[in-house]
């Protein structure tokens, strides 16, 4: 092994421990069809890389009619959604499985 390859070795492993190029990764977590937090805050104007993870056994379907955006995120698994750059503002959100007791916001600033 010499160095160039080891170079490679850890900067994938700090990729992996990151999990992102993103410098701002927000979570959004479902967990007892509730979304935590009820509102993620994200800063407008630039791109931003949002994960929601779905804590529950059953699937959801982040959905935001504000947004244009529709996942499924199966039970115990997690969804990427890369949105923006936002204009200021709040912004719907839902899982479209269980829309009447699971909403929640978005808020750029
Ligand atoms: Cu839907």
């Amino acid at each position: 092994m010499n160095y160039k390859s080891l170079a490679v070795i850890v900067g994938c492993a700090a990729l992996l421990l990151t999990g992102s190029a993103y410098a701002d990764d927000y979570v959004f977590t479902l967990k007892d069809h509730k979304f935590t937090p009820e509102q993620l805050i994200v800063p407008a104007g630039q791109k931003i890389k949002i994960t929601v993870r779905n804590m529950d056994k059953t699937p959801a379907e982040f959905e935001s009619f504000d947004l244009n955006r529709e996942k499924v995120v199966k039970g115990g698994e997690e969804v990427t959604v890369i949105l923006g750059p936002l204009d200021a503002g709040v912004y719907q959100v839902f899982d479209d499985f269980h829309k009447d007791t699971t909403t929640g916001t978005i808020k750029a600033q």
